[in-house]
């Protein structure tokens, strides 16, 4: 296990306001920074925002505004919606920062000196809502973006290129020789038989239609094409090529560190092919690992700023609150795999597993503890009744497998196994029966070790919870007065470790959604954007 983590989601771009898939990229990313935390290691979490292109020009234009006045109004609505849902990124970059333009010229130069890139004429076809260049063959008979499926237009400029062909061999021998990079593997065979088995087009890299982007120093009136500018962000961000490349040094270059971007499988190519390429050329590190989540559909179509299709994350959290949103963006949607928005599924998530499953078990501890205890949690002395070595090997090999599937960021799979100590938990209830054991003055202690039990089992599962559920598993906490110097993940091994201490109020977590209401709420949210 590596010491220390840098983990990145990419850049969206400001051309219009963030959707619900933008949220659940950026959430699970934050999911996964906030378990390395917990678990101790140092981890650098960036994400930001792609700035130029000619998308941006052309939306600044059409709301009468400068390309920096529009981005900086959009912008700000990232940091909000991040704020909002309580992402723990450490950096924000912007591409029209200076610590990063001024860096991505010397790239540029830098290539252009040792004759990676050189002038050339551009004839092909661009999707301008996906800042694309196709060749022929991509867009097919009927001149359509192979990414979104839109028409493209044809194009002629002098450009300049990448030698893509010098860094093809050394691509592939990359892959072989880490198999880990991309993941899910499968994405590995997509992008050879794809992009490059039918053979590589050397990729342009400035363009001279648009000015919305970072000066080629050598060229000015060529601008650096977006995908170059926007994916050195990774590096420029740590302070590569600049006067103070301490983080560089120590969340890229350094060995001990791994590097993991997560991003969508709409950029799957830019990240998989031409990134390592760039950095191979640039004589520097790959990242260990690119995650590929899939896409989240509405109506059976991908949800894109550009068609418009897109559920607003804001007034979601707005109404049921940061947990309920994450949780369900966490645990609906397998993460790596395509899947839908669906209001249905969201009220079900909340009401099934947060409300009835969490929030009562935490109610009905803290309701017996009261009843039999007078609030108070017993110590733990060990196992008493028949099931308490059950419930107790259930949650540690639960653990384990939270841990395997998280550090493999099998994110929807992780939190399963946390609802899975919930189910059983409850369980226990039913097999121990307190209410009648609480009858029988001789099963006193029995009754105190089940109670004993139950607190431990919500300490363990609402830790646990924590990456995903930021508000209420300290709140969960809170209501059974876990010690602040108790609360860490180490004593999540020490079963037995709350006790002696006495509850505090119990107050419902998560309030049951009463399903036709809120799921025409949502529907309308959808609506709106139709
Ligand atoms: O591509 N479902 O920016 P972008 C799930 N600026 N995730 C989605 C999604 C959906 N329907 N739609 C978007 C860009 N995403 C470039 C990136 S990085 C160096 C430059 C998420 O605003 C997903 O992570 O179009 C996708 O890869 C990303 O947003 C694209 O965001």
């Amino acid at each position: 296990m590596k010491k220390r983590f840098y983990i990145t989601t990419p850049i969206y771009y400001p051309s219009a306001k963030l959707h619900i898939g933008h949220a659940y990229c950026t959430t699970l990313t934050d999911v996964f920074a906030r378990y390395k935390r917990l678990r101790g290691y140092e981890c650098y979490f960036l994400t930001g925002a792609d700035e130029h292109g000619m998308k941006i020009e052309k939306n600044a234009a059409a709301a009468g505004k400068t390309p920096q006045q529009f981005v900086d109004e959009i912008v700000e609505g990232f940091y909000k919606l991040w704020d909002l849902l309580h992402i723990s990124n450490d950096d924000f970059i912007r591409t029209t920062q200076e610590r990063h333009t001024k860096v991505v010229q010397d790239i540029f130069s830098k290539m252009l000196a040792n004759d990676d890139i050189y002038l050339g004429k551009y004839e092909g076809w661009y999707c301008t809502p996906c800042e694309s260049f196709w060749t022929d063959t991509q867009v097919g008979p009927d001149h359509i973006c192979p990414d979104c499926g839109r028409p493209v237009q044809k194009a002629t400029e002098e450009a300049y290129f990448f030698r893509t062909n010098k860094y093809v061999d050394k691509l592939l021998k990359f892959y072989d020789e880490n198999p880990k990079f991309l993941v899910p593997e499968s994405r590995k065979n997509e992008m050879i038989n794809t992009f490059i088995k039918p053979g590589l087009e050397d990729l342009c890299v400035s363009r001279t239609s648009f000015s919305w982007g970072i000066p080629v120093r050598e060229n000015p009136k060529h601008v650096v094409y977006v995908w170059l500018d926007a994916l050195t962000n990774y590096i420029t961000a740590l302070g590569y090529g600049s006067d103070n490349p301490e983080l560089f040094n120590k969340f890229w270059q350094d060995p001990e560190c791994e590097t993991i971007h997560i991003l969508g499988a709409d950029i799957t190519r830019f990240h998989a092919i031409y990134w390592p390429m760039f950095l191979e050329a640039l004589g520097i590190r790959k990242p260990d690992r690119e995650f590929i989540h899939g896409l989240l559909m509405m109506r059976d179509s991908k949800m894109s700023k550009s068609k418009g299709n897109v559920v607003d994350p804001y007034p979601l959290v707005e109404r049921y609150g940061v947990d309920a949103v994450r949780y369900y963006l966490a645990r609906e949607v397998v993460f790596g795999n395509d899947g839908s928005f669906s209001p249905e599924q969201f009220v079900e998530r909340i009401n099934a597993d947060l409300a009835n499953s969490f929030g009562n078990l935490l109610n009905r501890t803290i309701g017996m503890m009261n009843k039999y205890f007078d609030g108070n949690i017993p110590e733990y002395k060990g196992q008493v009744t028949e099931f308490d070595g059950a419930l107790e090997s259930f949650i540690k090999t639960s653990i384990s497998q939270y841990e395997n599937a998280l550090d493999d960021l099998r994110i929807t799979e992780a939190i399963t196994f946390v609802n899975e100590i919930v189910n059983r938990t409850n369980k226990y209830i039913d097999e121990t029966t307190p209410w009648v054991l609480a009858k029988d003055e001789s099963k006193k202690e029995e009754l105190a070790s089940v109670m004993n039990h139950l607190a431990n089992a919500i300490f363990i599962a609402a830790t646990l919870y924590k990456p995903v559920l930021v508000v209420a598993g300290e709140k969960a906490l809170d209501q059974l007065n876990v010690p602040t110097e108790l609360r860490s993940y180490e004593n999540i091994y020490n079963f037995g470790c709350v006790g002696g201490v006495k509850v505090n109020k119990a107050e419902q977590l998560f309030p049951r959604l009463d399903a036709k209401v809120e799921i025409e709420f949502i529907q309308s949210l959808m609506n709106e954007n139709k």
